[in-house]
């Protein structure tokens, strides 16, 4: 049995659509569990022995825990290979983990800096200085998956649905609430819309109670 555990809105949102492409295409079933990441719940001792670090997601396969999204979104592309969610020729795989792994482990941070300045300085001006530098270095890493929207065929990484899609629709997401307005990227925010209505896409958000309008003028 699969348990997925996320947080609505957040990085989790990836394995969550692919849990949604697999079930539409096998009829292979999961659980859900929101966690409210504002009130805490991911600093619980019982979500602590889930995920150490008290992160979303975290994926609960047959009862054993597994963190962190590539390696979720590699075993659940491994055990259900026929979704097509990454290529299976070896070298269009290695280039489709190539994008996933500077989403997560380079735009994804970047975003966390803005949404958590907190975290890495204690002056009011240091914390002022971390979101503006980094509101311009993420709004770079957008443009560049903006490049990679303009040829989407109709996905980024072809003809399927692929994590790095859900990736893609998270940051344009968190670009409206790092007051970015996804207007000003007008080809990726066209293509989010699209993607949006793409029914596993379409059925995470129902889920998770989310929109594409998050966009807050500052
Ligand atoms: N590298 C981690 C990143 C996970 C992560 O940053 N999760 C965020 C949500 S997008 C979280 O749970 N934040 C809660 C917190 O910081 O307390 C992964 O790939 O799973």
């Amino acid at each position: 049995m699969l348990k997925l555990y996320y947080g609505p809105g957040a990085c989790s949102f990836v394995p969550h659509v692919g849990l949604e492409a697999i079930k539409a295409a096998t009829g292979e079933e999961f659980e859900t569990q929101a966690v409210k990441l504002h009130k805490g719940e991911q600093q619980t001792p019982e979500y602590l022995a889930l995920n150490p670090l008290g992160l979303v997601p975290v994926l609960v396969v047959d009862g054993r825990p597994l963190n962190q999204i590539v390696a979720i979104c590699d075993f659940l592309d491994r055990r259900y290979p026929q979704v097509g969610l990454l290529p299976a020729d070896p070298w269009q795989r290695a280039q489709a983990i190539s994008t996933f792994a500077w989403m997560n482990n380079t735009i994804h941070p970047t975003f966390t800096r803005i949404f958590r300045s907190k975290n890495f300085a204690e002056s009011d001006a240091a914390q002022a200085e971390i979101k503006r530098t980094s509101q311009g270095v993420f709004r770079g890493h957008l443009e560049r998956i903006q490049g990679m929207a303009e040829k989407a065929a109709p996905f980024l990484l072809g003809d399927k649905l692929s994590f790095a899609d859900a990736y893609a629709l998270v940051f344009l997401r968190w670009a409206g609430l790092a007051a970015i307005d996804p207007a000003s990227l007008p080809v990726y925010q066209a293509y989010v819309a699209r993607l949006a209505t793409v029914p596993p896409v379409a059925a995470a958000m129902a889920r998770e109670g989310i929109n594409l309008d998050t966009y807050q003028k500052k």
